[in-house]
């Protein structure tokens, strides 16, 4: 059946897929393992339904997307480079700063490049995988469409890394694009790479703090490998981040109208027991932040790592805007200073530059998750409440690095494991706190309407109106 498809007109693309019989046919024998992961693996039911989605369709800055009704399977997953002008295009820093991009993967790079494509093309439908059942619970048809713009474009994403490995990494990279269908999120015999896409993402509140928390390390990690002197990567992940800006916008609207429900029934029935009247309390929403947070910023990797130092000196993944550090950009001599974690104590400490390469991004995405927690809170103080979201301290609950041995509270005290567990439940979401936020989970498929727990948003998608038949039922 497959041979019977026009891939090039299936897969829209700016790759010029047309000419290249060998990398169409091991797409068209990807396609069909592709599709039948997506009916068993990605959104359970729905796929009949028509949603009004976003499909990239061009690079071009003013026009890369077309908005319309698609039933999920006949989604047009493309495969897009950013624009680059490759004569001029110089790698920017490590050991071959200054020298042109390399359109082609260096022999002697084979190994790392192909294991950072993997490590994220791995996350892309471990991400949908996590999010599959979600649709049944949608709090309006806004946000189901939502979501499964979401994943939609996640899948893309895996295509666009399934393209890299097919096109320079020959029968190796096909066979990883095969266990990239293979390995499953949460399966403790085949589990997806990082951690945090081993987690459920079992409700709402979840969801719309993944697509904050960790859609963001996306953006950080996107936009370190849009500095590689692979130019195919660079400029793959670099059109990727158009569309990851949507999911952190997803998050951050999503948790901000959970706050304006739970604010708008604290004053209009003047308590604090915001769960009478089906919203989510704040602090229980604060534990979820401590949660989503810390376990976002696991995938970071470890505070030292010679893996990052040799990624960077190699050419092959860059710092975060690396042209507007203002440093030799091969760190030879470099200080950085970083947090560590010794002798049961928390302290600053001056390491090299190229050793704290993962420590620095994790400092820069520290720095935007506040952003966003700041206008959280200006929700809050508008509202005449008094309550403050805070981040926890980047020593609390981490499996990955320095902290994974320390018992740190959110506020940063170290204590004995026995008392970090005792107080545990008052930090991150308890039993009870999931089963309640699970039990506000109800679907609402009217138009316009919303769950009681949820504020509607402020503009529609694609400047419809919020009561649109976002999906169609
Ligand atoms: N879980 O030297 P280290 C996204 C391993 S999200 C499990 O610090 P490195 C998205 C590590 O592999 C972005 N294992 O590692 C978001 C290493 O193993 P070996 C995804 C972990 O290499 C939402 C060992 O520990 N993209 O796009 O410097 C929805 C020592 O660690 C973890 C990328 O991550 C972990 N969290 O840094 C959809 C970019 N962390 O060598 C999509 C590509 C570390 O001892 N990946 N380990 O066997 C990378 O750049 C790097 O692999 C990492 C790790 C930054 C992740």
């Amino acid at each position: 059946m497959s041979a019977q498809i026009d891939y090039n007109q299936l897969i829209p693309n700016n790759v010029n897929l047309a000419s290249d019989r060998r990398l169409l046919r091991a797409l068209e024998s990807w396609h069909p393992k592709f599709i039948n992961w997506w009916k068993d693996y990605g959104p359970d039911a729905y796929q009949e339904k028509e949603v009004y989605l976003r499909t990239a369709v061009s690079v071009d800055k003013k026009g890369w997307a077309h908005f319309g009704p698609v039933k999920m399977p006949d989604y047009r997953w493309g495969i897009f480079l950013a624009d680059s002008n490759i004569e001029e295009k110089r790698i920017g820093f490590g050991d071959h700063k200054g020298e042109k991009v390399w359109t082609d993967v260096p022999g002697e790079y084979r190994g790392p490049l192909r294991r950072l494509i993997v490590t994220q093309g791995d996350t892309e439908p471990a991400s949908v995988e996590q999010q599959r059942v979600l649709a049944a619970t949608a709090p309006s048809l806004i946000d189901m469409r939502n979501l499964f713009q979401v994943n939609v474009e996640e899948a893309r994403h895996l295509w666009a890394m399934v393209y890299l490995l097919m096109a320079h990494f020959g029968r190796d990279g096909r066979e990883e694009a095969e266990q990239l269908l293979e390995r499953r999120s949460g399966d403790p015999d085949k589990p997806r790479i990082l951690g945090a896409f081993n987690e459920q993402t079992p409700d709402w509140l979840s969801f719309y703090m993944f697509t904050y928390f960790t859609d963001r390390d996306g953006k950080y990690q996107l936009a370190s490998l849009a500095e590689s002197a692979f130019d195919p990567l660079a400029r793959t992940c670099q059109f990727m981040l158009t569309e990851e800006a949507h999911h952190m916008y997803v998050g951050e609207t999503g948790v901000a109208r959970i706050i304006q429900k739970a604010c708008d029934v604290m004053n209009e029935y003047k308590t604090d027991d915001v769960r009478r009247h089906g919203a989510i309390d704040l602090p229980t929403l604060q534990k979820y932040v401590n949660f989503h947070f810390s376990v976002s910023e696991d995938l970071f990797g470890a505070e030292l790592s010679t893996n990052a130092a040799n990624y960077f000196t190699q050419g092959l993944k860059g710092r975060y805007q690396e042209q507007f550090i203002k440093d030799d950009h091969s760190l030879k001599d470099e200080p950085y200073e970083i947090t560590t974690f010794a002798n049961n104590m928390i302290k600053k400490e001056e390491v090299p530059a190229l050793n704290s390469i993962n420590e620095r991004l994790r400092d820069d995405y520290i720095k935007d998750c506040q952003r966003g927690v700041n206008r959280w809170n200006k929700l809050i103080k508008d509202a005449g409440i008094d309550f403050e979201i805070t981040l926890p301290h980047r020593a609390f609950h981490r499996q990955i690095g320095f902290f994974a041995k320390a018992n740190v509270s959110p506020e940063g005290v170290t204590m004995t494991e026995e008392d970090w567990f005792k107080n545990s439940l008052s930090w991150l979401p308890s039993e009870q706190d999931h089963e309640y936020v699970k039990s506000l989970m109800i679907q609402v498929t009217e138009p316009g309407k919303f769950a009681s727990w949820i504020a509607p948003p402020r503009i529609g998608i694609n400047n419809q109106a919020i009561d649109f038949e976002y999906v169609r039922f």
